[in-house]
Formats: C-alpha cells, sequence, structure tokens
C-alpha cells in the first residue's frame, strides 16, 4: 500500500512540475513594442550597443540575445503593425516575456489612440490577468520641439483607460 500512495504522490508531484513550467514559460524576453515610428528600432540598436543609423519602418521583427549580470534575456524589437501586437498578447508568447517596453513616440498626439488602445488590450487579456508581466513605458521623442510632456501624455493613457 506506501509503495502505491508513494508512486501516487510522485506521479502529482512530476505532473504539476511538468504543467506549471508550462505555464510559467520561459520569461526571458524582453519585448520593445509600439506604433509604427515611434522609435523602437532606434532603441534596440542603442540598448543592443550597435552603432545608430538612420532606420526604415521593419518588415520584420529585429532580436539579439543580451546579458544583464548573469542572466540572458532574448531582446526582440517587433513591428509597429497590428500583427505584431497580436503576436506579443498571444498566450504562447506572452507567457515568455519578462518585460513588457510600451515605446510610446511622446510627439506625435495622433498615434496616442493607438498607444491607449494596446494599454487596454494587454491590461483585459486572460494572459495578463493570468500573469502581471512587467511593463514599462517609454515616453519617446522627448526631444522633439512637440514633445507633448509627461504629464499630458500620463493624463491621456488614464483617462482612455
Ligand atoms: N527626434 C527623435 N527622433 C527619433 C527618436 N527615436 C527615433 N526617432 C526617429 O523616429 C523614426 C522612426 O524610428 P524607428 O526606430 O524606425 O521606429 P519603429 O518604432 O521601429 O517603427 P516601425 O519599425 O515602423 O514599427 C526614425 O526617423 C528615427 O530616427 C528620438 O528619440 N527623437
Ligand atoms: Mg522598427
Amino acid at each position: 500500500m506506501i509503495p502505491l500512495i508513494l508512486a501516487v504522490v510522485v506521479i502529482i508531484g512530476l505532473l504539476y512540475a511538468l504543467l506549471g513550467k508550462k505555464k510559467s514559460g520561459n520569461q526571458n524576453v524582453l519585448a520593445l513594442i509600439g506604433e509604427r515610428y515611434s522609435g523602437k528600432t532606434q532603441l534596440f540598436v542603442r540598448i543592443a550597443g550597435g552603432k545608430v543609423f538612420p532606420t526604415v519602418p521593419s518588415i520584420k521583427n529585429n532580436q539579439t540575445s543580451y546579458k544583464s549580470g548573469n542572466k540572458s534575456y532574448e531582446f526582440i524589437d517587433y513591428c509597429g503593425d497590428n500583427i505584431s501586437k497580436d503576436e506579443v498578447l498571444n498566450p504562447e508568447n506572452y507567457v515568455n516575456i519578462h518585460t513588457l517596453i510600451h515605446v510610446i513616440d511622446g510627439s506625435d498626439p495622433t498615434k496616442l489612440g493607438d498607444a491607449c488602445l494596446f494599454l487596454y488590450r494587454l491590461l483585459v487579456s486572460k494572459a495578463y490577468q493570468k500573469r502581471e508581466c512587467n511593463y514599462v513605458i517609454y515616453l519617446n521623442k522627448s526631444d522633439n520641439e512637440n514633445f507633448l510632456g509627461k504629464a499630458k501624455i500620463v493624463k491621456r493613457l488614464e483617462d482612455e483607460v
């Protein structure tokens, strides 16, 4: 009887470990997401240590590995199209996300509505509700003379969400 109980406990333990691992994913992805032209690829190149050069609209994601301390991450610069946003929010990909860096062009008020929509979609997604990833808003183009200012942008995000 005791070996049987032990076997059942071991099987339950193994199942728990396997299913638990599948649910939590690798959580080793740092993802840059945001509207087209917000400056994701420029930021990607800068953080990845490359030489900054004039970029063109991305037609595919850029990806590299990024080391911080003794931890290694997959660093992905997603295109600014809707397919890429769906890809990030897809539970199969989301499960691997450690930190989501949402790049917002702070000098373009016409893009703020779409930025709010993405934030809303993230917050209501089942994947996020199950596990909140680190979420960072990177307010870009503050050097631009049309920069709206942090307070205005935060208020707009709060109002819309
Ligand atoms: N003034 C200013 N311009 C910037 C800044 N960062 C990026 N840009 C410019 O914004 C434009 C778009 O930058 P990208 O990095 O290609 O934008 P993206 O978000 O990758 O765009 P997609 O690949 O189309 O999704 C380029 O002309 C950049 O030079 C910034 O901090 N300040
Ligand atoms: Mg790009």
